[in-house]
């Protein structure tokens, strides 16, 4: 059997995610904490640095309206501590990406959950082009099943490109990308780039389908987050897809 996507499990390989809570009051700022648990039992406390750091923590509401990237610090003994605020009622995803030292890359996933009243808001139509903070993101390359593609974002402001954005996660981007309907979480590689203007990624899709992508990159000293509906060709893992976006 092939092996899953990333992220839809929360035990994997002999590494368990164990969130210390799962349910938060709505807008109510939580020291939010968890542990990665190894093959021992026991808190994980060695880790491989990924992308200059040791594990990248994400959130994501489930209807993918919302998305947090965040570096939690270690509180000692291998629990991973993070400032968390989730605005709204709802169920979240939260994952944990990272590699164990002698240990390999994983991204494990749980749910999160705020109660209240909750509307899910419908995954936004596929689009080229992003706004965010005032920048113009645009993005070039398609994702196919099965297959590795490239993805080509370029950032511009008031009609030029930015040519100076800055470092960020050792790269000019980080880009994360959730498959609409399961969160699925795809691993993306940035790409030494051939020209200034652009940010490169190779990405691969496991299945046809909608994908939600998150862009975060650096300039002016802030990081702005560009988000994007993808949709992917192909039927790798045959889905049919298309009939299910009447009116797309
Ligand atoms: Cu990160």
């Amino acid at each position: 059997m092939a092996s899953a996507p990333p992220g839809l499990q929360i035990s994997q390989d002999g590494y368990t995610l164990v969130p210390l809570t799962t349910t938060l009051k709505r807008g109510k700022a939580t020291d939010f904490r968890f542990t990665v648990n190894g093959p021992d039992g026991a808190p994980v406390t060695r880790y491989q640095v990924k992308h200059e750091k040791k594990l990248h923590f994400i959130v994501v509401s489930r209807d993918l309206g919302d998305f947090w990237h965040l570096h939690p610090e270690e509180a000692g003994d291998g629990v991973w501590s993070v400032p968390l605020t989730l605005p709204d009622a709802g169920a979240y995803r939260m994952f944990a990406d990272f590699a164990p030292e002698g240990g390999p890359d994983l991204t494990l996933g749980a749910d999160l959950f705020v109660p209240g009243d909750y509307r899910p808001r419908p995954l936004p139509p596929v689009e080229r082009t992003a706004q965010v903070d005032g920048y113009t993101v645009t993005l070039a390359g398609d994702l196919t099943a099965g297959q590795v593609t490239k993805l080509v974002f370029t950032v511009s402001k008031d009609g030029t490109p930015v040519g100076d954005l800055e470092p960020y996660l050792g790269a000019k981007g980080h880009l994360v990308a959730i498959r609409a309907g399961d969160l699925a979480y795809l691993h993306v590689h940035p790409e030494e780039d051939t020209t200034a203007a652009g940010v490169t990624f190779a990405a691969s899709a496991p299945s046809g389908g909608d994908y939600r992508l998150f862009l975060d990159f650096k300039h002016g000293g802030t990081v702005h987050t560009a988000a994007f509906t993808v949709r992917s060709t192909g039927t790798a893992a045959g889905h049919g897809l298309e009939d299910a976006h009447p009116g797309h």
